[in-house]
């Protein structure tokens, strides 16, 4: 989590403050009250820092890796644009946590029946071992009518 986002987060948590408090209120006071509660700042420091940006080890220009996310012991990201199956058919990429703050490179999943603008990858869930890839434009049930694969 980068401070921007924390940042946000913390505004939001001082609006709810606002509501339920009558006083002076303000972001860097929710900020300066939530770093009081942590039992030790620099606990709360390390995780802002702890962030690990992932990518596609094939990455490509428009491949949109990003456009849907989901953790759950291991972290799955689509990119639905991404071209392998076709043009924009689809990929998603399966992360795997290797320590504190590491992750794999990656493996990638695409559809067994890829077809050019299946947008696979549009939306993803992973739970456990499961893990499942919606393609919204997928046409075997007609134009665009949509799938979704789960994988083991
Ligand atoms: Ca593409
Ligand atoms: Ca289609």
């Amino acid at each position: 989590m980068n401070h921007e986002r924390l940042l946000k987060i913390t505004q939001k948590i001082a609006g709810l403050f606002c509501i339920l408090l009558i006083g002076a209120c303000s972001p860097e006071g929710a900020w300066d009250m939530l770093s009081r509660l942590s039992e030790d700042e620099s606990v709360l420091a390390q995780e802002v820092n702890a962030i690990q940006k992932l990518a596609a080890w094939d990455a490509q220009a428009g491949d949109k890796f990003g456009t849907s996310v989901s953790i759950g012991g291991y972290a799955i990201v689509g990119a639905p644009n991404e071209d392998t199956g076709g043009a924009n058919a689809g990929a998603a990429y399966i992360f795997h946590r290797t320590g504190t703050n590491t992750w794999d490179a990656g493996v990638k999943i695409v559809a067994s029946d890829a077809q050019a603008n299946d947008k696979f990858g549009r939306s993803v869930a992973i739970s456990r071992d499961y893990a499942i890839v919606g393609a919204d434009r997928e046409d075997a049930g007609g134009s665009d009518a949509g799938a979704a694969y789960i994988f083991f």
